[in-house]
């Protein structure tokens, strides 16, 4: 962590408090602290950050309505309740049958080593951090949401403008064949780069041509959206960009660099 980073954790805590203690109505969160998330070091040298998750399944920081419009409350009680619950107990039974100690190992690291377990290892490891993730990139649907600041600068650095970025990634969501995922992350050049991954795989695992920090993930299996938007995944994927909680894909930035 360079100094930098730490004198603006201390002015983040400072001014936070300041402002509480003035009065004042605004609130500052707390970054996304390099403690949360993990170094991984991939084949060939490579090095990046992953979002340390924990392996039960963990509260909605919204209702199931709250993401109305955009998706139907009934997808969402359905996805979170049925399809991710399952994903988190069946890798509750995995860790047990297979002795991993996750007291000792994170759901990072063992993402990283999951060519070493079965099947139902990967799809449910996978799965359950694909969807933590996923719920928490979300929150009420709004019209202006963009991201600015340091995101934004990034994203036109490496992709030359927002639209450009948005049309890449919508894309990949589009074009991934089958039930998966489309991420933008950043790799370990910190350079951000978008790509897809099938079923419940993700850029954290050791077995993933695509490797890196995931920033940003969207769900593409049809139990995603298939109530509202049927066979239309492109609507889908355009309707997402105005639930995105940027100031957390913000957060998972400053925590990969
Ligand atoms: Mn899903």
């Amino acid at each position: 962590m360079d100094n930098n980073k730490n004198n603006r954790r201390e002015f983040l805590k400072t001014t936070g408090k300041a402002g509480v203690a003035a009065g004042l109505s605004f609130t500052i969160l707390p970054a996304l602290a390099k403690e949360s998330s993990q170094m991984i070091e991939g084949a060939a040298g490579t090095k990046f950050y992953g979002e340390n998750i924990p392996y039960t399944q963990q509260p909605l920081t919204y209702a199931y309505a709250d993401l109305e419009p955009v998706i139907d409350t009934m997808t969402m009680e359905i996805h979170y309740s049925k399809h991710a619950a399952a994903y988190a107990k069946n890798l509750a039974d995995a860790v047990a049958a297979e002795g991993v100690d996750t007291k000792k190992v994170s759901l990072v690291a063992l993402l990283a080593d999951i060519g070493k377990y079965s099947a139902k290892m990967r799809n449910n490891a996978g799965g359950h951090y694909n969807h933590e993730f996923f719920w928490k990139s979300m929150q009420k649907p709004s019209p202006i949401s963009s991201p600015s600041g340091g995101l934004l600068k990034q994203i036109e650095k490496d992709f030359g403008s927002l639209g450009t970025f948005k049309t890449q990634f919508a894309d990949a969501a589009k074009n991934r064949f089958g039930s998966g995922w489309a991420w933008l992350l950043l790799n370990s050049d910190k350079k951000m780069v978008i790509g897809s991954t099938p079923n419940q795989d993700n850029p954290l695992m050791g077995i993933s041509d695509l490797k890196g920090a995931p920033l940003l993930g969207i769900d593409v299996w049809e139990h995603a959206y298939y109530l509202k938007y049927q066979n239309r995944r492109p609507d889908y994927i355009e309707a997402w960009w105005s639930v995105i909680n940027w100031n957390m894909i913000q957060k998972r930035l400053d925590a990969a660099k």
